[in-house]
């Protein structure tokens, strides 16, 4: 009994790692405080965030205030200003994680212009993770959130008009470079919105603080004239994001479907335990994605995720070009980077 106790002991190490050989989070220096958010939309959430952590801030008020300012903003698919459903309205989607592993969510939420706060009051003031349409709007109205008019932007109301032409169910999602040609429930094209934009419907943002905790939020419109009531994966936890403080986090963006399939941001932070670098985890769970479909499928979606480990490390992988991110620390002043793709 005493030999077995020590053999586990002795695989798990003192503190309960497992030990690999290209694994010791412990021995390193740490990069602290950092942010990391997807998309060109991340560098004005990054500057909010970066605001908090270096003020010695929490990572969990980072994320939260970071993405806030991308759901505020009019001339971004991200909040009330985002592309509706195929019925003309906008449902928006959201979570949040803190570094004791809680998480809040919401989904199809209307006329609340921060669902990512919603979601952070799910998680602090209810024992609930995930709150849904009508019932999570009344949570949020309770909790103190104005209740917004029921319009759409005027850059939504054009887009909206135009695919209401053909009123094709043939939902468009992140894929920039082109190559993609629309045609069917499983094809996804590229889309330039009238002021200019790239259709990112999403913002993800992952933050170690000074202390060394993790956080992580999500937040969506979700698809462009999607069904009504379809829910992605950023509300999801595991698949749009997942924060564990022993590990690391990582937060999602493409098409939800596939990320809830495969549970990808619980798999990109399960590979970072395995001792894979971020950026090796997350080509590992894009290429699981890819993996499930044909190869000629796969051309035709985006997926993309974005991750942090315990050490402040970073990395990013998309199953197409065109995906790119934000960077802010003391030593990488809100650098935009080009993922590395898979094709
Ligand atoms: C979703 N993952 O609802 C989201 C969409 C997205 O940029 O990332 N858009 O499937």
């Amino acid at each position: 009994m005493q030999r077995r106790k020590f053999l586990q002991m002795s695989s798990l190490g003192a503190s309960g790692w497992i030990i690999n050989p290209t694994f010791n989070l412990r021995n390193k220096t740490v990069t602290k405080p950092l942010v990391i958010t997807t998309w060109e939309t991340g560098i004005a959430a990054n500057e909010a965030a970066w605001r908090i952590l270096s003020a010695d801030g929490r990572a969990l008020d980072a994320v939260e205030k970071g993405v806030m300012v991308t759901e505020d903003s009019i001339n971004c698919c991200v909040g009330l200003g985002a592309n509706p459903d195929r019925d003309g309205i906008v449902t928006l989607d959201a979570s949040i994680m803190d570094e004791y592993g809680n998480g809040g969510a919401v989904a199809g939420l209307e006329r609340i212009k921060h669902p990512i706060s919603v979601a952070r009051k799910v998680m602090e003031n209810t024992p609930h993770v995930l709150l849904v349409g009508a019932g999570a709007q009344e949570f949020a109205v309770q909790q103190g959130f104005p209740l917004e008019p029921q319009k759409l932007s005027e850059d939504a109301e054009a887009e909206y008009k135009k695919w209401l032409k053909t009123s094709q169910y043939n939902p468009v999602i992140n894929v920039e470079n082109g190559r993609a040609k629309a045609g069917g429930e499983s094809a996804f094209a590229p889309m330039k919105l009238s002021n200019g934009a790239w259709n990112h419907d999403t913002i993800g943002m992952l933050a170690i603080d000074v202390k060394g905790n993790l956080s992580g939020s999500c937040t969506t419109s979700g698809m462009a004239f999607k069904v009504r009531g379809r829910v992605g994966d950023s509300p999801c936890i595991g698949a749009g994001l997942y924060v564990d403080n022993e590990i690391g986090a990582a937060v999602s963006t493409g098409l939800g479907e596939e990320v809830i399939k495969t549970a990808g941001t619980f798999l990109t932070v399960e590979f970072m335990r395995q001792g894979y670098p971020p950026e090796a985890a997350c080509k590992a769970a894009v290429e699981r994605v890819i993996k499930r479909n044909s190869v000629d499928k796969a051309k035709t979606i985006q997926v993309a995720y974005i991750a942090l480990n315990k050490n402040g490390q970073t990395g990013a992988y998309a199953i197409q070009k065109g995906f790119n991110y934000a960077v802010y620390s003391n030593d990488r002043k809100n650098e935009l980077v080009s993922s590395k793709t898979a094709f």
